[in-house]
């Protein structure tokens, strides 16, 4: 792939990097994405999963869901989009991940600072006295009840109609504040605020660049569209930073 003579430029310059990725840089972990064809959307309807009122009015049927995909994910390992990341850190003062993505393989892969806009599917809380609940490595997480209150747990994800955890969102805003390049890597950038957070970093001055196979709804807005798979694109423009 043939990289922009500025955008390796203003890499080679920069200190302060900032990355959103979605389920798509997990896509060739073998995780599926939300809305691509044979996406999870397409298995289940979100209105009936991914949101709260669903898990009240049945909460093993959204466990025994969210179950299946830990299943997925542990068995899923980091590729190599996750990998580069891992040493793009290496090669700025700052860079921070900021991510949509519950599926740990940031961390797994090495990334020290990410940003976990959406929440972690490692993590359980109550669903009444949001007291932190253990990990369920029961094989029927979908009978786990609050050790104080006796409610259900549920998982630590953000569904929708559900605050952000402020903390996240807030560090979020400063890395857009801050970033001389800001990357959206493999995000139909379709659900808010995260949509919003590469805008912002160009509003604040950054140099806005997206890696997708596909156009999403903000990229007539970015810098620079690289098109295609970020586990072959995010290796080679690594190979061109360190030369
Ligand atoms: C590749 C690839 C490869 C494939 N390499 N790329 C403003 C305007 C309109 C609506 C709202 C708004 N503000 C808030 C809202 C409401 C709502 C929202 O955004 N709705 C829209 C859908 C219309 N947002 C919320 O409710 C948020 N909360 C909130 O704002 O609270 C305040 C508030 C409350 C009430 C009212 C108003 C304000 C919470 C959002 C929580 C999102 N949660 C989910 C998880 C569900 C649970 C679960 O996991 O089961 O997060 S939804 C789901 O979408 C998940 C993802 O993180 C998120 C984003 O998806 P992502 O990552 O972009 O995946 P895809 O599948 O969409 O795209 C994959 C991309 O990868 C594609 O582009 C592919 O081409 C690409 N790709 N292979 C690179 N190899
Ligand atoms: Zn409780």
């Amino acid at each position: 792939m043939k990289f922009s003579s500025q955008l390796i430029s203003i890499l080679q310059n920069a200190h302060s990097v900032g990355v959103l990725t979605g389920a798509g840089i997990s896509a060739e972990s073998g995780i599926p994405t939300f809305r691509d064809q044979g996406g999870l959307w397409q298995q289940v309807k979100p209105e009936e999963m991914a949101n709260f009122e669903a898990f009240l009015n049945n909460p093993n049927l959204v466990q025994k869901w969210y179950q299946h995909r830990r299943e997925i994910i542990f068995n899923s390992q980091p590729n190599a989009g996750h990998l580069a990341l891992v040493d793009m850190e290496n090669l700025f003062s700052k860079f921070n991940i900021i991510t949509q993505n519950i599926d740990n393989l940031h961390q797994r892969a090495g990334s020290k600072n990410v940003i976990e806009l959406h929440g972690n599917i490692n993590r359980n809380y109550c669903s009444r006295c949001l007291a932190p609940a253990p990990e369920p490595v029961c094989e029927k997480p979908e009978t786990l009840r609050c050790q104080h209150c006796g409610a259900p747990i549920r998982p630590d994800i953000v569904w929708f109609g559900e605050m952000l955890p402020p903390e996240s969102l807030e560090d979020a805003i400063n890395v857009c504040r801050t970033a001389e390049v800001f990357f959206s890597i493999g995000t139909s950038s379709l659900v808010h605020p995260a949509a919003r957070l590469p805008l912002l970093a160009q509003e604040y001055g950054a140099y806005t660049v997206e890696v997708n196979p596909e156009r999403t709804s903000i990229t007539g807005f970015m810098d620079e569209s690289l098109i295609g798979q970020a586990g072959v694109i995010l290796p080679e423009l690594l190979k061109h930073l360190k030369r």
